[in-house]
């Protein structure tokens, strides 16, 4: 007996209970309850925007006009509203006669109603505050942004293109060129105020500044930041990124951001994860390329992070008088350039490869009550202290490479001796890695409990960890098939 037939009628059913419940929607609609009780079908508001002006007297539907259609529902100047069947947000439009262009704005625009507005492509359309304005003030209404530019966005307050106290995504755009200007301003392209969020995909940030804290993004709600580029922006604390709530950054490019104070990204009171992403810092900036604060929590995994920035510290988790329970964790990644780690608390340096110019490369400081676990790792610097432990308490020492240093407690197959890594370079995967060479002491050396995958997401199949963040000979299992 053939029982093939099973997932056929299981689609069957599945079709017909669709059907009935269609039909039931119907009915409903077409006999509403006597009591009031209708069922009430999704519809959303689509309009679009004929015109490029942004004066009131203008021929045509304006931007700032679609947004007051769509947040009164009921059409504003000559734009016509469309009620469509759907539960999508309120849809705003381009008129393809008015591509490519731009809008000079007069004034911020207000979002006030749950609205997506859908530009034609950030190459060919751009929202401009001319240097005078904000793009958009979002009050606790949701904003999609995709496919457009913002450029010159102004406020003498937060979020120089856009401030938002509710949930914003912005995708395949470009913020650029904007600026909190006023004397403590947060956010230079974007300030997420405490009730809203950010999702940051496959966009770029940059050219951007604020007195003070987040040159591109000021994050006081969760956000998600993927595919991205964050770069050449400028702000006190936190260059490119000021995280004071929840978030991951990853498959991202974070470069060239400046800080005066501070860091490139700064994640104070926070659970962050950065992952397969690239940090780095240029030699004309003045910047850490993460300072991790007060109640923080980090990890790093699968990323590059290059500071070419001069002397100090590339990586700096602190936790000052009041601060604790700061943990670091930077895990198959690659640390190369100038300036290596300092932690003042608790750091877990797992399956990763250091190796700076400046000395040491890693080290731990505050009168010895910081805890550090390193594994698997190679600690390299030019100077004579690879590492250097200030009394704190190594609570694993395991299976790592220096040449120098006395992070020697509770020493487990430590080697001393040079890791012969090849140069910076493209490896595989989405960053940048050093790979090691021929009879390099870091194959097959490692101990038992390094991560499935290596910093290129490569899987680590030998079952002879590797020392550090690449895994020798391991390949590009996921994409093997040609399939993601
Ligand atoms: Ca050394
Ligand atoms: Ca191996």
């Amino acid at each position: 007996m053939k029982s093939v037939d099973a997932p056929n009628s299981q689609r069957v059913i599945a079709m017909t209970t669709k059907l009935l419940f269609v039909l039931l929607l119907a009915i409903a609609a077409a006999f509403p309850l006597s009591s009031g009780a209708q069922i009430v079908l999704p519809t959303y508001l689509q309009v679009v925007v004929g015109t490029t002006s942004d004066d009131v007297n203008a021929v045509g539907c304006s931007l700032r006009q679609a947004l007051a259609t769509v947040a009164s529902d009921a059409n504003v100047g000559d734009c016509q509203r469309q009620r469509l069947a759907g539960d999508r947000p309120n849809q705003i439009l381009f008129d393809s006669a008015i591509v490519p262009g731009q809008i000079i704005l007069t004034q911020q625009l207000d979002v006030t109603a749950d609205t997506a507005i859908n530009g034609p492509g950030q190459e060919v359309f751009q929202i401009s505050g001319v240097g005078a304005h904000r793009i958009f003030q979002v009050s606790t209404a949701e904003l999609v942004v995709r496919d457009i530019t913002l450029t010159q966005g102004s406020t003498m307050a937060d979020g120089g293109a856009i401030l938002s106290d509710g949930p914003v995504t912005v995708s395949n755009s470009r913020i650029i060129n904007s600026r909190a200007t006023s004397i403590g301003g947060f956010g230079g392209a974007i300030a997420i105020e405490s009730g809203g969020s950010l999702l940051l995909r496959s966009s770029e940030i940059s050219g951007c500044s604020a007195d003070f804290g987040g040159g591109g993004l000021s994050l006081r709600g969760p956000f998600e930041i993927s595919d991205s580029i964050i770069s050449n922006n400028d702000a006190q604390n936190g260059g490119a990124v000021l995280a004071i709530a929840d978030g991951t950054i990853s498959g991202s490019q974070i470069t060239n951001n400046n800080t005066s104070l501070g860091s490139s990204i700064q994640v104070s009171a926070a659970n962050v994860v950065v992952e397969s992403s690239t940090l780095t810092a240029g030699s004309g900036t003045s910047e850490r390329l993460i300072e991790l604060l007060a109640d923080g929590v980090l990890r790093v995994s699968g990323s590059h992070l290059q500071d070419l920035s001069g002397t100090g510290v590339g990586v700096l988790a602190l936790d000052g008088a009041n601060f604790t329970n700061v943990e670091l964790t930077i895990e198959n990644s690659t640390i190369t350039g100038s300036r290596g780690i300092a932690a003042q608390n608790f750091l877990a340096l797992l399956n990763s490869t250091i190796t700076v110019t400046e000395t040491p490369a890693l080290q731990f400081f505050s009168g010895g009550t910081a805890r550090g676990r390193i594994a698997n790792s190679i600690v390299v610097s030019d100077g004579a202290d690879d590492c250097v432990t200030n009394g704190a308490t190594l609570v694993e020492n395991s299976h790592n490479i220096y040449t120098d240093g006395d992070c020697t407690d509770v020493q487990e197959n430590l080697i001393f001796a040079d890791p012969a890594l090849g140069p910076l370079s493209d490896y595989g995967g989405p960053t940048l890695t050093r790979l090691p060479l021929a009879g390099s002491p870091a194959i097959d050396a490692g101990n038992l409990f390094c991560p499935g995958t290596d910093q290129r997401g490569f899987a680590r199949t030998d079952g002879l960890c590797d020392i550090g963040a690449i895994e020798v000979g391991a390949t590009d299992t996921l994409f093997a098939d040609g399939f993601e």
